[in-house]
């Protein structure tokens, strides 16, 4: 029996499998660059995050209706469930889709859809994330947050990726404001590829409650102590470092470090159709590749429920 575990960093367009994404294409008349999934597969070769993410972008293509949203969500919940995850927090990056004339009514409700089930059909409870691309504007961002106003039953809390240098938390100080003030909870990314000090920015401008990635928090010890000292939750997604490039090898990726430091660190899988692995196969990862023990494993699995956005409701104490 795997370890019961949350997943809190997952984006759901992530988990777009080469086979999924040509069913789609074929039901929607669209056509792919690539001849076969196996060609497809060969792409996932990325140098770093920006050579990702063209790919990631590109490949959303197929997603056109609602049933696509919900087939992709229900794919993703009944490989989690094989992996023991009891509760998954979802991002999604609505301007992604509203950029190729796909609305946020038809992603969120189609993603809606597949979480309605999910507790009965595969036995895990689940959010909404809804995210910002820090590489588009910050009007942008706020029109988006505008358009998610109908959704919001739907949605629990706004997050910032894509892109991250150059792109400072700060540049979204207005929209968090915003967020907030409509009872949304808050994360971004932050020390993926950006700089630590983007870490203290996005807890000191936007108010985040934790912080996706995270990694190089390392190279600053006072923020360290600071991540420690307020129990601030890092999402960490050891083999997303790997395959962009954050770290060389799984074999050096700081966890071990980071956990001796006292900070609250979370496994997660980020996007696992890309980067070789769900949940349950990161802390196999990191078990035989870092040497993170069997207690190990279990103080990560109890940190990912401290980490999660469950209220302490009877249905959420059920998991
Ligand atoms: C992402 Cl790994 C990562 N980093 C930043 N933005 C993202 N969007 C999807 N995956
Ligand atoms: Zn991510």
């Amino acid at each position: 029996m795997p370890i019961p575990k949350a997943e809190l960093h997952l984006h759901i367009e992530g988990t777009l499998e080469p086979e999924l994404a040509f069913a789609l294409a074929a039901r929607n008349g669209v056509q792919l660059p690539y001849a076969d999934t196996e060609e497809l597969r060969k792409a996932y070769l990325f140098e770093d995050l920006q050579s990702f993410l063209d790919l990631y972008y590109g490949l959303m293509a197929v997603l056109r209706t609602e049933a696509d949203f919900e087939k992709l969500a229900d794919a993703y919940l009944a490989r989690a469930a094989a992996q023991g995850v009891r509760h998954a927090e979802i991002f999604f990056d609505p301007q992604a889709h509203i950029a190729r004339g796909v609305g946020m009514g038809t992603v969120v409700e189609g993603l809606g859809r597949a979480l309605d089930r999910s507790a009965e059909r595969h036995g895990i409870s689940t959010r909404l994330i809804m995210c910002f691309l820090r590489d588009q504007s910050a009007e942008s961002a706020m029109a988006t947050l505008e358009a998610a106003k109908p959704y919001l039953h739907r949605i629990t809390g706004v997050g910032l990726d894509s892109a991250e240098v150059g792109h400072p938390p700060a540049k979204f100080a207005a929209v968090y404001e915003a967020a907030g003030a409509l009872g949304l909870r808050k994360v971004a990314h932050a020390g993926e590829e950006g700089p630590a000090a983007y870490v203290s920015e996005a807890l000191d401008v936007l108010g985040v409650e934790r912080i996706d990635h995270g990694l190089r928090c390392m190279e600053d010890p006072d923020l360290v102590e600071r991540l420690v000292r307020e129990r601030v939750p890092l999402t960490l997604c050891p083999l997303s470092n790997v395959r962009l490039r954050a770290v060389d090898i799984l074999e050096e990726h700081p966890l071990p470090r980071m956990m001796a430091a006292g900070l609250l660190c979370t496994l997660n899988s980020d996007d696992p159709a890309y980067f070789g692995g769900y949940v349950g196969d990161t802390f196999h990862a990191v078990h035989e590749a870092l040497g993170i023990d069997p207690e190990g494993l279990r103080e990560l699995a109890r940190n990912s429920f401290e980490a999660a956005f469950l209220d302490g409701s009877a249905a959420d104490e059920a998991l």
